[in-house]
């Protein structure tokens, strides 16, 4: 029997977006982007060649997509200001066609009624900054909360909520670990230093955001994946602990606790991984912890025990604890490649419930991406059922955290638009809204439509 899912009123209905994958470069003296950089010097890394100058062109069409937003029955929207517009050089002079654009952006959300949700770093930043260390250097770290200061005076009046970071554990994997962002380096230790800079840059920021006593909340959003052990045995469950720890827990202990797992810290230090910090940065990232948690959930880790032991030749890695396992039945999203559980929600509000204060946050990503959507074009319309199917898959487990007691106010589907996606170019569509490459015309998916229900309605039916 099909059954009524309700959620609270002002349930947060919205979508998320970045600045590097949906504005395109727009024509306003905007700094090169890492992004921008990478592209231009290895293009062939990056699926058909294509990079980031157009993405959904949201520069020159934000006034029709806001309309779109509001039609897809949006009440709050996450976007992400690119510092590189902003403040081209990383730290010099603001840019005032930037400021301009930002303005108009997020007046126009309002005048729609639609919450302004803003990210400051979503993966992009200066390419300068990257050359002068990243999240390594202390003088980044400084440009970085003057940035964030900027952003806060300029569009702090109007912002509902503020978050630091989107997944800062993916630059750290990607850039420094497994080779799949700019600068493209495998070093555990340089990664680790990495993590730790920008916790320390996410929390000084947390600082200056306090100071300044805005109406708005301030928080980070982080890709929380559970990891399941394959089995109940000691050593499955060992192997589960450390993946945890590792993708988890080193970012979600020092920004809602306020201090990292002593076990980490122990095993870091144990393989002489530990990154350089003093006291005084422990004290800065113990006192500014977050008001709202975004919660970022595509798909679960499972992991069984090693079965051999690492070659301690081979770069330290986290692999070194667990081995990857491909539970037999699970269910792929053959597009992607990543597997679809939607329980997993349910386990990472009530983790948060149960050992994270109950901190109030919210679902900031949650999606599925397809390839050719245009094969699901019916009378001009793509017909995305299985995006409606997932979304209430995963909707239905949120609703039950709810009820058990979680403190989440929202969900937030990736994406709004289709956009452009990293590596993945324009391979894998996730919008609500289709963007027609060759014209860059918008039209309104079924997705889209059930959307605007959701909202209506509050809730759906399954
Ligand atoms: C998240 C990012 C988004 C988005 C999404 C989809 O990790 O925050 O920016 O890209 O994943 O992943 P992908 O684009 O790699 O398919």
């Amino acid at each position: 029997m099909a059954k009524f899912y309700r959620f609270p009123k002002d349930f947060w209905w919205g979508s998320a977006t970045s600045a590097e994958q949906t504005e395109g470069k727009g024509n306003t003296g905007k700094g090169v982007t890492n992004w921008e950089h990478w592209y231009a010097i290895e293009p062939n890394r990056f699926f058909n060649g294509v990079g980031p100058e157009i993405t959904s062109d949201f520069f020159n069409q934000y006034k029709e997509d806001i309309r779109l937003l509001k039609e897809t029955g949006h009440n709050s929207f996450r976007m992400s200001i690119s510092w590189s517009r902003l403040i081209p050089d990383g730290f010099g002079e603001v840019n005032e066609a930037a400021v301009e654009f930002y303005n108009n952006v997020i007046n126009e959300l309002i005048q729609n009624n639609i919450k302004p949700f803003v990210g400051l770093f979503h993966f992009d930043m200066p390419y300068i900054m990257q050359e002068r260390g990243g999240w390594e250097s202390r003088e980044v770290i400084d440009a970085y909360v003057h940035y964030a200061k900027v952003c806060f005076e300029l569009f702090g009046d109007r912002v509902a909520n503020w978050f630091t970071f989107n997944e800062p554990i993916v630059p750290v994997e990607g850039g420094y670990l497994y080779d799949f962002h700019y600068p493209n380096i495998v070093d555990f230790k340089r990664a680790a230093q990495v993590a730790f800079g920008t916790v320390l840059a996410h929390a000084k920021t947390v600082k200056a955001f306090k100071r300044l006593n805005l109406q708005s909340k301030i928080g980070i959003v982080l890709n929380l994946t559970p990891s399941y052990p394959r089995g109940n045995n000691e050593h499955d469950l060992k192997a589960a602990n450390y993946a945890d720890l590792f993708f988890n827990r080193s970012f979600l202990d020092p920004c809602v606790k306020g201090a990292y797992p002593q076990e980490l810290i122990e095993l870091l230090k144990e393989y002489d991984q530990l990154p350089v910090y003093t006291e005084e940065d422990l004290q800065i990232i113990k006192e500014n912890t977050v008001q709202l948690l975004g919660v970022n959930y595509y798909q679960p880790r499972r992991v069984k025990a090693k079965m051999y032991k690492a070659n301690e030749e081979s770069p330290f890695l986290p692999e070194w604890f667990f081995d990857p396992y491909e539970m037999p039945g699970r269910k792929i999203n053959p597009h992607r490649g990543w597997e679809i559980y939607e329980k997993g929600i349910y386990d990472i509000l009530i983790n948060l419930r149960d050992n994270y204060r109950n901190i109030e946050c919210f679902i900031s990503e949650n999606g599925m991406g397809v390839e050719n959507e245009q094969r699901f074009i019916e009378n001009g319309q793509v017909n995305d059922h299985y995006r409606i199917q997932f979304i209430k898959g995963h909707l239905k487990y949120v609703h039950q955290a709810l009820k058990e007691g979680s403190n989440v106010k929202g969900y937030h589907l990736w994406t709004a638009m289709d956009n452009w996606s990293w590596m993945n170019g324009y391979k894998n569509r996730y919008g609500l809204i289709r963007v027609d490459l060759d014209s860059m015309e918008r039209s309104i998916k079924k997705s889209g439509e059930f959307f605007q229900e959701l909202n209506d309605n509050n809730g759906f039916e399954m």
